[in-house]
């Protein structure tokens, strides 16, 4: 890979997210989609880019634009970027409809299993001289009840204060801002980190250019990503946001919910705290 390939403003970002998504198993367990489905899901798609061309009345050079376009998605690694940020928000509605508990959002492209496993209370692998509002996040994990959730893990994940992602970008460190934290008996868990900086869809790419055609703006709020889990309950992969963020109501990914917006507290030394607690599902 060249530098520029993986450079965090280049669509090296989308690249990496594609090596990433392919060698996970998520992607496995999508291989053996029945063919009824496919048959109906692909002709509404189909239908739909149909619809879409006689209403607009798409012309060849805009037929080819798109084309043009669709390869370049391709080559520049970033279909997990552009289907992450405009279509997985909808797949997430879906599922939400059958999940109880704290409200989940979407994974996104920048998730990476593995990382190192940490013991409440846990600090997430930083540099020493990481910037960036130094943060406090507390709470307990519990189930539907009101029980306490022995054995929780909230795998944890989040850009730094210039908005870039550890493994994604070539000038960070390994695992940084990234953690495996085991809760204590009682689902309780407190976690030292540093307050993200909002997340620029990198402007140089498909995805990016795409975005500027159509005037859009590229930004997501500041967040912290999330998989709370716990032994005999249903997962919750999450966000949390920070309020008075910018980008927090135009959230290009639309991924933001109003339960999901933290409002951490100064503590008079230049550190903010905020708790939360997380409802899971039982099995
Ligand atoms: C992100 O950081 C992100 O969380 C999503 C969903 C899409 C692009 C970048
Ligand atoms: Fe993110």
């Amino acid at each position: 890979m060249t530098d520029t390939q993986h450079s965090p403003t280049a669509a090296g970002s989308g690249a990496s997210a594609t090596e990433s998504f392919l060698t996970t198993e998520m992607y496995e367990a999508a291989r053996q989609v029945p063919p009824e489905r496919v048959d109906a899901v692909v002709r509404a798609v189909l239908d739909g880019v149909h619809a879409a061309i006689r209403e607009h009345k798409v012309t060849y050079p805009e037929f080819q634009a798109a084309k043009a376009w669709l390869i370049q998605v391709g080559e520049g690694g970033e279909w997990p970027l552009f289907l992450d940020v405009f279509v997985e928000h909808v797949v997430e509605e879906v599922q939400a409809e059958t999940q109880q508990g704290t409200k989940g959002t979407i994974l996104g492209p920048y998730y990476l299993p593995g990382q190192k496993r940490l013991t409440s209370p846990a600090t997430l692998p930083m540099r020493e001289d990481e910037t960036g509002r130094p943060l406090v996040f507390a709470g307990q994990v519990r189930d539907v009840d009101g029980n306490p959730a022995p054995g929780a893990e909230i795998d944890m994940w989040q850009a730094d204060a210039d908005g870039y992602y550890s493994g994604f970008a070539p000038h960070l460190p390994e695992g940084n801002l990234r953690g495996l934290v085991v809760a204590d008996d009682e689902g309780r868990f407190e976690i030292r980190t540093i307050q993200p900086a909002p997340y620029q869809i990198p402007t140089d790419g498909p995805t990016g250019k795409l975005i500027g055609a159509a005037g859009w703006h590229p930004w997501r709020p500041a967040h912290l990503h999330l998989i709370v889990s716990a032994p005999g309950h249903r997962a919750i992969t999450t966000q949390l946001y920070f309020r008075g963020g910018e980008w927090l109501d135009s959230d290009v990914a639309s991924a933001v919910k109003p339960e999901l917006v933290l409002d951490p507290q100064d503590q008079g030394d230049g550190t903010a705290r905020v708790e939360y607690d997380f409802v899971l599902e039982r099995d």
